[in-house]
């Protein structure tokens, strides 16, 4: 099924100069990138795109980490989008990440790790409308 997912590329990929690398890779195996854009996230925006890890210990340093420079949000179109760029996004530890996924091949970290991408179908729905609006 053709699929729409959010991804964005954290603020360590950012400054590493590692944005046309990613991003290659998603066109490399056949999605689109629909729209993308560079953005600072408000704190606003942190806490609603991580809601769901507000009240978690490791909460503080990951804010301050995705606040602390530019981000690249996109969406990404094609077959089975959301769990195929999982896929290639890899495990949240980058210790753990499989080598061959972008977190494997580019982390060694389980915050600094790269990039986000949806988890679900109806997650995508919701962070696509969070960073770019209705979008047809
Ligand atoms: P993923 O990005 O792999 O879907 P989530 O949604 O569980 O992972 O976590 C969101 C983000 O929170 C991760 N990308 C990572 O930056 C951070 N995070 C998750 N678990 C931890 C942890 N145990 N320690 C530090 N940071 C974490």
């Amino acid at each position: 099924m053709l699929e729409r997912t959010l991804v964005f590329l954290k603020p360590d990929a950012v400054a590493r100069k590692l944005i046309g690398k990613v991003i290659a890779r998603f066109e490399d195996r056949g999605f689109d990138i629909l729209t993308l854009k560079m953005l600072r996230m408000t704190e606003k925006m942190v806490d609603i795109h991580y809601a769901e890890h507000l009240k978690k210990p490791f909460y503080p340093p990951l804010k301050k980490f995705i606040l602390s420079g530019p981000i690249v949000a996109m969406i990404i179109e094609g077959e089975e989008a959301v769990q195929v760029v999982r896929k290639m996004v890899g495990c949240t530890n980058g210790l753990e990440a499989e080598s061959g996924t972008l977190r494997g091949d580019f982390t060694l970290s389980n915050r600094v790790n790269l990039v986000h991408a949806s988890d679900s179908l109806e997650t995508a729905h919701r962070e696509i409308e969070h960073f770019f609006g209705q979008v047809s």
